[in-house]
């Protein structure tokens, strides 16, 4: 039985992607109700004022039973890649000079209003769909950010809007074919009470094979997105319990596996038909274990066999890299890799359960080294983490040490980060019983003082790590993490540190 004929699918505005995520929630669908009528529109595409007139247009063309709604970030500040948020927020708690100070917090209104602007524009796409179409469409919302911040972006929502947290295949699935939803993660408000059944039961993705016919049929966009990676998934969940990670809940923590040829035909599909040659294999880890490595290693194989000239990456634990996969991963075409080593200490690393032993971390660079890697490693650092001392920052600067001595200094590229506390991690509740953040704590606030809060720098070592960050900023490099490691050592020995 289907109970509804038409689903259109809308990417809420943030930075362009290619929205894997609703190609996937479309094919699911498409695999079990031919008939159903689909369409994927991502407005980020779009230019601002066109928006909501170009999506006002297509409702009223394309008639859906359902509007759904897919929303993917909502922090959208990174510290590397020419995005000043970091510079901007340490000069305006950190420099001596109160002229910087004055023209950060200036800078700091500015991004604050591209954030906030972000998020209302959106809330507000979604709330006059509920008011033009709510009576006779039912309008759904998920995605990524969606399920991070579902608490805070529902308590902004008109009351009908229905929130779907996680991966959002068999709930569509249910709500097309008229079933209940009893059991699946939704997230509703109803007389200004919440309501959130959590029940996690993971889909099997193993036959999840992207139909390109049908595909770009549906979603006229579809070779919009030449400049960014192309997202394809191999596999799904996440089994490690970082303290400040939220994939496990995002995703669930039973990892599940698609058919190797069916990865593969994805990417020569993207290849074929619309010239795509970098993707990101968007993973929560590439190698969640040992017991992954065999399906890894198929994926790269058959990769390779296509004689595809593509570039690849993702979020790789290098410790687990065996020699035979790092030669296979080098063959397939592996482009810059992301390592989210977070600490050189390993005390700090067993405190934030990041269940990876930094030897064996060290050890897989050394086996890509020796497969001929000749891209960029990219080291995420989080610094200042819960029980950062002296000497576990001066740890920090060895291991970048060790690694930039493995591979060409040039190659290695520190990005320092800092933990963000994010709702349902692990770290959140630490630092509510710890009394860092109140109970009532709103993680969506941006003011100067909660930022300080969410972006975990506590004192006393906040300071010395700021002064490094504005030291390095100050003489750009082509290399300001290493610059910012270099300079927090000279730092950490001078006398009086705190
Ligand atoms: C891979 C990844 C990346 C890659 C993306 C590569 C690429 N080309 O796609 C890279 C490293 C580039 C990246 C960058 C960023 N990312 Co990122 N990324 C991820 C990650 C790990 C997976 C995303 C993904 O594609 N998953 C696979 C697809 C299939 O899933 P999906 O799109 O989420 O869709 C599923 C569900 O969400 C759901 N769903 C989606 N829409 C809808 C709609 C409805 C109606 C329903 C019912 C369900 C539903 O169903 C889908 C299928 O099951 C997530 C964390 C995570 N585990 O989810 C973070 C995540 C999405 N990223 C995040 C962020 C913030 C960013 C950045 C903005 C970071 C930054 N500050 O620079 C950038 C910007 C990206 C951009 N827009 O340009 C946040 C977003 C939420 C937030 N906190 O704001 C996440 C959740 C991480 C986090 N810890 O919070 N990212």
């Amino acid at each position: 039985m289907i109970s509804c004929r038409s689903i259109l699918f809308v990417r809420l505005p943030c930075q362009p992607l290619y929205p894997v995520g609703l190609t996937y929630l479309a094919t699911h669908l498409h695999k079990h109700f031919p008939d159903l009528r689909q369409q994927i529109i991502d407005l980020s595409l779009l230019p601002k004022h066109k928006r909501r007139s170009y999506l006002k247009e297509l409702v009223e063309a394309f008639r859906p039973d359902i509007l759904a709604f897919s929303w993917r970030d909502i922090q959208i500040f990174a510290p590397h890649e020419g995005d000043s948020s970091l510079e901007t927020a340490f000069n305006f708690f950190y420099s001596p000079n109160p002229f910087k100070r004055a023209v950060s917090a200036i800078k700091g209104l500015g991004l604050m209003g591209r954030y906030y602007s972000n998020i209302r524009e959106n809330l507000s796409i979604l709330r006059e769909s509920h008011r033009h179409w709510g009576k006779s469409t039912k309008i759904v919302l998920g995605g990524s950010a969606f399920s991070a911040f579902y608490e805070q972006l529902l308590c902004d929502l008109p009351e009908g809007v229905l929130g779907m947290i996680g991966e959002g295949e068999e709930i569509l699935r249910k709500m097309v074919g008229g079933e209940s939803l009893e059991g699946c993660r939704v997230a509703v408000r109803r007389n200004n009470k919440f309501q959130v059944y959590q029940q996690f039961s993971p889909i099997d993705i193993s036959d999840l094979h992207v139909d390109f016919d049908f595909l770009t049929g549906i979603f006229p966009q579809i070779s919009s997105y030449k400049d960014r990676a192309i997202g394809v998934q191999t596999k799904r969940g996440c089994h490690f319990k970082c303290a400040f990670c939220i994939y496990p809940f995002i995703e669930g923590n039973t990892i599940r596996y698609r058919k190797p040829e069916y990865i593969v035909d994805e990417v020569t599909e993207h290849a074929r038909r619309s010239g795509m040659d970098r993707f990101w294999f968007t993973d929560a880890q590439f190698i969640p274990g040992p017991s992954a490595v065999h399906h890894c290693s198929e994926v790269l194989e058959r990769l390779t066999a296509t004689g595809l000239d593509i570039r690849w990456s993702s979020y790789i634990r290098t410790s687990l890299i065996t020699p035979e996969l790092s030669r296979l991963m080098v063959a397939s075409g592996l482009e810059d890799l992301e390592v989210s080593i977070t600490s050189g200490d390993q005390g700090i690393l067993n405190n934030l359960w990041m269940g990876f032993n930094l030897e064996d971390l060290i050890r897989g660079c050394r086996y890509l080294k020796e497969a001929g890697f000749k891209g960029k490693i990219i080291l995420n650092y989080s610094l200042n983490s819960p029980g950062e001392t002296a000497e576990t920052l001066q740890k920090c600067v060895e291991s970048y040490r060790r690694i930039a001595s493995i591979f060409q200094e040039s190659q290695v590229f520190p990005f320092i980060f800092f933990i963000g506390i994010q709702p349902h991690s692990e770290i959140e509740k630490r630092l509510i019983r710890e009394g860092h953040l109140s109970a009532d704590y709103n993680p969506l606030s941006l003011s100067p003082f909660t930022a300080r809060k969410m972006f975990y720098n506590p004192p006393p070592l906040d300071r010395v790590i700021g002064r490094a960050c504005l030291k390095a900023w100050a003489h750009p490099s082509d290399n300001p993490g290493r610059d910012i490691l270099l300079n927090l050592e000279s730092g950490l020995t001078a006398k009086n540190i705190y």
